[in-house]
């Protein structure tokens, strides 16, 4: 199934009055106040973030999985399913890839379907959380921290030949997350199991190609209660500066304790240069499976501030790998992706609005209360219509959710596929 142009048009047609008005309206406030409407626009067109292949299924929590129908069940039907959301939003042209649920069996015949849907291999995600059938080693416990080296060694070579298939589909880079750690006190020798890890990632880290990148991930807990190895930013970025300079933190948004403020973390890394990857998700307790914007968005915002700020002021931090981690189980995994790309797009164009010189002179004079009113303005503006602007200027539907149930997707997907459908990942 792909998104056929015309219906496209057909929508666009339907929609354009209404989104007119609403984006002069929108625009004309802005542009009184000095902004640059063009150059906003421009900068959501340019902004990009990667699908993560296991999203892509109804996926699951532990306790239960619900099939949602029309599911892809291969990494082509995966990558068909990114086209769709791509030609739907025009901000989703990449793909993050997990071995094994991934492995592609024919390499040229992927890489022709990437390209024929305009996506492309975003950052490779390595598993050793997992025991696949017949490994000759168990993960159980633990892969890069095991005491035992053997294991070491097994989990250090995965992530090796996850590089060189990441390589041959044109990927620069590898997502390390580690679900080691222990669950009762007295387990683990926690200097010896962060000694072993670092010693893991450097193996790792010493076959990376010269134009890859590392990125670190961290996790407070889960699947491990008690402690995790690499459990905080701070763990992430020693171990990354220990590896060397393509090795970077990647922050998961659903991976802090509640309150934690991510958006000083995200400011403190990228005044160090360190911030390599982002996983977008969202979280009310302690999960990291809701749809990011959903539960927090004024703080996704204020993280979005510290991302802006930081793209234009550490030349030292490199580009970001901007990615959404998240799949839960009852809604259209489609459907949910369609609303994470809005989220996103929608807290970085208010980020865009801040005035940065208006507010450095606030901060200056230490009128906190207009700091605060700075900040605020920008949350408050309605920023949908400038998001469909950048979506008309690239051919694709103003509204990508009503574009996608009226051309029916989903129905088109079922039966394509089938409805008792299972995607291979979580
Ligand atoms: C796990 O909690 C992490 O967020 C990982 O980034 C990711 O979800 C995992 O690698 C998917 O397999
Ligand atoms: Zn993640
Ligand atoms: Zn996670
Ligand atoms: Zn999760």
């Amino acid at each position: 199934m792909k998104i056929d142009k015309n219906n496209i048009s057909d929508h666009n047609r339907k929609y354009k009055d209404s989104f007119q008005k609403e984006f002069n309206f929108v625009s004309g406030k802005l542009e009184q106040k000095g902004i640059n409407i063009e150059q906003i626009v421009q900068k959501v067109n340019d902004f990009q973030v990667a699908i993560p292949s296991w999203a892509l299924g109804a996926g699951g929590t532990r306790f239960g999985r619900f099939s949602y129908g029309g599911e892809p069940s291969s990494l082509e039907q995966k990558l068909q399913d990114v086209g769709i959301l791509h030609s739907l939003t025009r901000s989703a042209g990449s793909v993050s890839l997990h071995i094994p649920w991934d492995i592609p069996k024919d390499i040229k015949a992927i890489k022709e379907i990437a390209k024929s849907n305009e996506i492309t291999f975003d950052a490779m995600n390595s598993n050793t959380f997992q025991d696949q059938k017949d490994a000759k080693k168990s993960y159980k416990f633990g892969s890069l921290n095991n005491s035992d080296k053997e294991i070491r060694d097994f989990a250090v070579e995965h992530n090796r030949e996850v590089i060189k298939i990441g390589k041959e589909l044109g990927s620069k880079s590898l997502t390390v997350w580690l679900a080691d750690g222990a669950s009762f006190p007295g387990q683990l020798n926690f200097q010896r199991a962060l000694d072993n890890t670092q010693d893991s990632l450097k193996g790792i880290y010493d076959t990376l190609p010269a134009d890859w990148k590392m990125f670190i991930e961290y996790k407070p807990y889960e699947p491990n209660f008690y402690s995790t190895t690499i459990q905080d930013w701070g763990t992430s970025f020693m171990l990354a500066n220990a590896c060397g300079e393509k090795a970077y933190t990647l922050v998961d948004l659903g991976h802090h304790l509640p309150n934690t403020n991510i958006e000083q973390i995200v400011a403190t890394l990228m005044y160090k240069g360190k911030l390599g990857g982002f996983h977008f998700n969202d979280s009310k307790y302690g999960d990291d499976d809701v749809t990011v914007g959903s539960i927090k968005p004024y703080a996704l915002f204020l993280i979005f501030n510290e991302l802006v700020y930081g793209m234009e002021n550490n030349p030292n931090n490199p580009e970001l790998a901007w990615m959404i981690d998240a799949s839960h189980n009852i809604k259209d995994p489609l459907e949910d992706l369609l609303q994470s790309i809005e989220a996103i797009l929608v807290a970085y164009t208010q980020a865009l609005l801040i005035d940065q010189k208006e507010l450095r002179e606030a901060q200056l004079r230490h009128d906190v209360v207009k700091c605060q009113e700075i900040v605020q303005d920008a949350y408050r503006t309605d920023v949908r219509s400038i998001l469909q602007a950048a979506r008309l200027k690239t051919d694709a539907p103003l509204n990508p959710l009503e574009a996608y149930r009226s051309f029916e997707v989903r129905k088109n997907l079922i039966q394509e596929r089938g409805s008792k459908t299972v995607a291979t990942g979580l």
